[in-house]
This record gives structure tokens, sequence and C-alpha cells, in this order.
């Protein structure tokens, strides 16, 4: 009796597998892809700016030319040597609509004239892509500006703290410290970088020194300014 009342329940159970097997061998169910698990995890550290697995990216301080007002002052700079003056390491562990990939910067402090050392600065090339930017060390600013140059702001960027740039946002780092800022960026892997726009017109604003604290400034004022 057992042994029948057994036997029907397992046949049941095979039975009743039976339409689930011949509907998904009809239809394509996207199986989950997990990327290489290695590319999956990387160590960071926040104070030397390094990420295992990471591709780098160096900016030497001639790459950054045109980009500072005081043209005088980074012409001065770079005859002392064309040193490096920020590093990129970028983690790209998937590619494709909704993968995340991110990078660690490396921004070394010191000034061009009253310019504070900075990124170059870029749009999205899918404008509408958002990044997170996370202040890991170190002290600086988020310079962001809207599309149509109309918009500025100057959010702090340091230990603890994330900076939300919003799409169609062109945005740049600054470090206003002593000591090499480190921060994490994570944007869409299909964000892309626009250099363009700011390698011909540069931000509305330059972020300077005025008694030793970082002060937004409309670049046009401070050019018209004597103050180098
Ligand atoms: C962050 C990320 C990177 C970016 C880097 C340097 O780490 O946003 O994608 O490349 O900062 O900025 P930029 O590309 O403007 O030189
Ligand atoms: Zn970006």
């Amino acid at each position: 009796m057992v042994f029948l009342w057994l036997t029907s329940a397992i046949l049941c159970s095979i039975l009743m597998q039976i339409p689930t097997f011949i509907l998904s061998s009809f239809l394509t169910i996207k199986p989950i892809m997990i990327p290489n698990a290695a590319s999956l995890h990387s160590a960071f550290d926040p104070v030397m700016g390094t990420l295992s697995g990471g591709s780098p990216t160096e900016r030497r301080l001639s790459d950054m030319s045109g980009y500072y007002a005081d043209t005088k002052a980074f012409d001065s700079l770079l005859a002392q040597g064309d040193a490096l003056h920020y590093a990129v390491s970028a983690v790209a562990p998937a590619e494709g609509e909704g993968a995340l990939h991110y990078a660690i910067g490396n921004l070394l402090p010191g000034r061009v004239g009253r310019e504070y050392f900075m990124t170059k600065g870029h749009f999205h090339a899918w404008r509408a892509a958002g990044e997170y930017y996370i202040g890991l060390s170190g002290e600086g600013v988020m310079l962001l500006e809207s599309e149509d140059g109309t918009e500025s702001l100057l959010l702090p960027l340091t230990a603890n703290a994330a900076v939300y740039v919003p799409g169609y946002t062109a945005h740049r780092t600054i470090n206003t410290g002593d000591v090499p800022l480190i921060y994490l960026g994570i944007y869409p892997a299909q964000a892309g970088h626009d250099y363009g726009a700011i390698a011909e017109r540069n931000f509305r604003h330059v972020v300077v020194d005025v008694d030793g604290k970082p002060v937004m400034m409309a670049r046009e004022a401070y050019m018209g300014s004597g103050m180098f």
C-alpha cells in the first residue's frame, strides 16, 4: 500500500514537471550571466588611491594645457617638469544596458596661479547618465555646470561625503587641500566621456584660492581682476 502510494506520488511529481520542461525549452529564458568572478571584486586603498584590477589613465601637467586661466603660471610650472597631475584607475566588470563601471581618482594638490589643481572635467557622451562621486580622503570640491552654462554649483567632496552628478551636467573635481584628493566615481557603463565642449569653452567659473579659502568666481571676472 505504502509502495503504491509512493510510486504514484513520484509519478505525479514527474508529470507536473513536464509542462515546465516543455515551456522552458521553447521560451528563451535568459540565464543570469555572472561575469568573471575576479572582476566582481576589487580592493581600493582610500589614501594611496589604487584599485586592484583597474585599468590606469595618467594625466600629466602638459595634458592640462589650455585648461587653467593663468597661462603664465602654467608655463612656468611646466618649465619645472611635466609632473603627474592626476591618475584614474577604472574597473569595467560588465558592459551594456544596466551595467555599472567605477573608477578611483587620485588628484594631486597644488595650484596654477590661484586656481587649484583640477581634472579636465567632462559631460557624459550619453548626456542623461548621472554619476556618484564618493570622497575617500583629502579635501576637495566638485564644480557642476548645466549644459547651457547658465547654472553652476560648487559642492564639497571630502572623506565620507557623496556627491550626485545629475545627467546633462558637466563635472570637474578640484583638490583644495594639501594632500592628494582620493575619490570614487560610479557611473553607467554606457555613460562615456565627452571632453570636447569643455576643452573648447571650459567651465564658466574657476575655483581660486582667496585668503587660503576656495572661492568660485566667474572666469571672466577672474581674468579681468588683476589677481594674476
Ligand atoms: C572619475 C570618473 C572618471 C573620470 C575621472 C577623471 O574618477 O568620473 O570617469 O575619468 O574622474 O575626470 P576626467 O575624465 O574629467 O579627467
Ligand atoms: Zn563623469
